[in-house]
């Protein structure tokens, strides 16, 4: 059996989740918080982050390795692209969405605003949000914007690349970010494209009960 392991509100666990659903394949989601991880969670995930992954009694951890992991072993459909380059590059997108995008949009929105002071007693830095909000994003999404080209970022197909950026941009709207009526078009419209697929609706239909209503 399969098992994926790791909270909601994660994007990396929903990049898996969502690469699992594609795939069609059978697995059961145990709800880890890794506040702290425990040291039995360690055991799988050594350094204590959600998500982890057991193929049986095969452990996994790190969004990128389980799904690299899940097109190996269930390589239909195919959620790589198979020229080289363009592989290269839904890998690049996925670097871009999981150590670009996600200490922003994860740390100083989601974490800061929603998951700190709902579940950990820490108050929200408001001049941190601020600064995501002004500084930090808006060059990042200058770029994602010359990236859009077509449906899709690398190979043109729906990739690994859609799902690690678009997967960050459910946190950020989660925390309060918008790209309505924004500098950004292509990008706004590709993002909702990317999340209106099935299979990734339903994953954030489950966590929208959850973290998409007022902010705290
Ligand atoms: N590179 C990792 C990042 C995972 C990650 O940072 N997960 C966060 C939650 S979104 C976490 O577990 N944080 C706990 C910690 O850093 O102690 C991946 O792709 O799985």
């Amino acid at each position: 059996m399969l098992k994926l392991l790791g909270a909601y509100g994660s994007p990396f666990v929903r990049k898996v989740k969502v690469v699992l659903d594609e795939k069609g394949l059978a697995y059961e989601h145990e709800q880890i918080v890794p506040f702290p991880a425990t040291p039995e969670y360690r055991k799988i995930s050594p350094l204590g982050k959600i998500p982890a992954f057991m193929d049986g009694d095969k452990a996994l951890a790190d969004s990128s390795i389980i799904c690299a992991y899940l097109e190996k072993a269930h390589p239909a459909p195919a959620l790589y692209p198979s020229d080289p380059y363009e592989y290269a590059r839904a890998l690049w997108f996925e670097e871009y969405g999981d150590s670009g995008l996600s200490p922003i949009v994860g740390g100083k929105m989601f974490f800061n605003r929603i998951i700190g002071p709902r579940f950990l007693k820490r108050a929200f830095d408001e001049a941190l949000f601020q600064q995501a909000l002004d500084k930090d994003l808006p060059p990042m999404f200058d770029y994602l914007e010359n990236q859009i080209a077509g449906d899709y970022l690398a190979g043109g197909m729906f990739s690994i690349a859609d799902l690690a950026i678009a997967t960050q941009f459910v946190n950020y709207r989660f925390a309060g970010g918008s790209l309505a009526h924004s500098r950004w078009p292509k990008l706004a419209a590709y993002i909702q494209r990317i999340q209106a697929r099935p299979k990734f609706a339903a994953a954030i239909a489950i966590e929208e009960k959850m973290f998409g209503g007022g902010r705290d």
